[in-house]
């Protein structure tokens, strides 16, 4: 029985070896393609849109953004579940079981085939998984003696002939696999330097001075990410293209000199995501360089029926816009730039959307490829799809970030300090309430726009003992935020961010 058993757990291992040499070669086949064709990414795409929105949303809370490494960790998982049953299998009906490893390649077909910017050559790396694992587990399995009738006649396992075969099977996946991450690894170097290459011409129109109080601008490896790409796309500046159709008067295609020839303006702006919780990190300023918006889309012509700009992205992302929003005056613009550097490839390099004062999902499409003009009763954009709102403009809102929770100060003289945003209607008042106190008017710090948010500063002095800490903003028009806590979906969270600290 003994030797059963590990003659079955050689077989899993042989199941979970084929697949690994399948998924290498994939993702080599995938590097030399495109990344997007990769079965890994495909399936962890798929997972990500059908995830349900609470699902979701639970996720980005408990872990943040670790959710996508786990995501990947968890197809992990299920992938060596399944290639190891297929291995055990394989023993008995060697033939079914490369047919499972076929249909895992057909899977991953189809979810890299569904993916919205997909293209029909996409499919080769997964259906090349399959036609790879099949016959690897065959030279595996081969090597294992047959299953006996029964455990007493099970001949000694020859151990060494399939330890061998084991290991150049490894070694195949581990060149393959390293040949692939050090393609990788090249192409975004010699992406980075094209990026480092570009040289933005300096604005025609600057932002003010520079606020300089620390902390006002987020140092831009600190600004916070959101988005459903799996792997970050890679645009070439050089081959980026900009299509301005639908309900317009003439279709305008902008390349990336084109836009840079249009003029840049300079704006210091807060973004912020609409799944940001009370008192939450999703939220971050910088001075953003790009060309306004309304220019273009008016040059387009937009046709009065035309309520919604549809921003599209190079991986297939949908983001809507009102066209009233983008045609009111604000600086909605096409960003090229953060802090006087070309986009990260995280923040949509080489070109943004950015729309002040609506949360990023309603406005601020990163990788942008398209706008069209479109109607809301025609077409619902990813998260609208998903029951977000379509108006979204940004909720006001205050955080104490210092002292920070369960914080222990010594008594006397403490900085109470933080931020509050009201994008677009600028930040009028912050009260601060201790316990059960009156509410204390803050001092706010200088800042450069309504469009971003203001630091504020209070000087408590504490005494011993726990207390409660809440803070609350009134923006321009003059209204408080409310009190009553609601969560992030489906148009932002409101409440006042509240925490508690130990003197002593
Ligand atoms: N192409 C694309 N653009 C996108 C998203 C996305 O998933 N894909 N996410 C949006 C959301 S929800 C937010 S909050 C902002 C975040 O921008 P940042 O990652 O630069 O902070 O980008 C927006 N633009
Ligand atoms: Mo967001």
């Amino acid at each position: 029985m003994r030797v059963v058993n590990r003659l079955n757990f050689a077989a899993a291992v042989g199941g979970v070896l084929a697949a690994v040499a399948g998924v290498a070669v994939a993702e080599l086949c995938a590097t030399a393609l495109r990344v997007e064709s990769s079965p890994v990414i495909g399936i962890g795409s798929a997972v990500i849109d059908a995830t349900p929105t609470p699902v979701k949303e639970y996720a980005v809370r408990t872990v943040g953004t670790y959710d996508k490494p786990l995501l990947l960790a968890g197809i992990g998982a299920v992938l060596v579940l399944v290639a190891a049953s297929l291995g055990v299998l394989g023993r008995r009906r060697l033939r079914l079981a490369q047919a499972g490893f076929g249909v895992l390649g057909l899977v991953g077909a189809v979810a890299v085939l569904t993916r919205p910017a997909a293209q029909p050559f996409d499919a080769v790396p997964s259906l090349l998984a399959g036609l790879v694992a099949a016959p690897i587990l065959g030279f595996l399995l081969h090597r294992l003696p047959r299953v006996p009738s029964s455990a007493a006649d099970a001949p000694p396992a020859d151990r060494r002939r399939f330890l061998l075969a084991a290991g150049a099977v490894t070694a195949g996946a581990v060149a393959a696999g390293g040949m692939a991450g050090l393609a990788r690894h090249l192409a975004a170097a010699s992406g980075a330097r094209s990026r480092e290459a570009i040289r933005l011409p300096a604005p025609m129109q600057p932002a003010g001075p520079r606020v300089t109080t620390p902390g006002f601008y987020t140092p831009i490896d600190e600004f916070y990410r959101v988005d459903t790409a799996l792997t970050v796309p890679r645009v070439d500046a050089g081959r980026w293209r900009l299509r301005i159709h639908g309900l317009v008067g003439r279709t305008v295609t902008l390349d990336f000199d084109d836009l840079l020839g249009r003029g840049l303006v300079e704006r210091d702006i807060t973004l912020t995501c609409v799944s940001n919780e009370v008192g939450g990190p999703y939220v971050g300023t910088t001075r953003w360089l790009g060309v306004l918006l309304a220019p273009l889309l008016r040059e387009a012509g937009v046709h009065a029926d035309a309520d919604q700009v549809v921003a599209r992205s190079v991986d297939g992302m949908t983001l809507g816009t009102p066209t009233a929003t983008l045609l009111d005056g604000r600086d909605a613009m096409l960003a090229v730039g953060m802090d006087g550097r070309p986009l990260p490839p995280d923040h949509g390099f080489p070109v943004r959307m950015l729309t002040p004062g609506l949360y990023g999902y309603a406005g601020s499409c990163k990788w942008i490829t398209e706008l069209e003009l479109a109607r809301f009763a025609d077409f619902d954009a990813y998260w609208v799809r998903r029951g977000w709102a379509r108006e979204a403009p940004v909720k006001t809102a205050a955080r104490i970030d210092r002292p920070g929770a369960f914080a222990k100060v010594p008594p006397g003289d403490v900085t109470v300090a933080g931020i509050a945003w009201a994008q677009g209607r600028g930040v009028h008042v912050v009260e601060l309430q201790i316990d059960d106190g009156p509410w204390e008017s803050v001092d706010l710090l200088p800042t450069s726009t309504k469009d971003t948010w203001v630091q504020w500063r209070y000087r408590w002095h504490a005494s011993r003992g726990g207390h409660t800490l809440r803070v609350r903003a009134t923006d321009g028009t003059g209204r408080t935020q409310p009190e009553r806590r609601v969560t992030p979906f489906p148009d932002g969270a409101t409440g006042w961010h509240t925490l508690a600290v130990t003197v002593g």
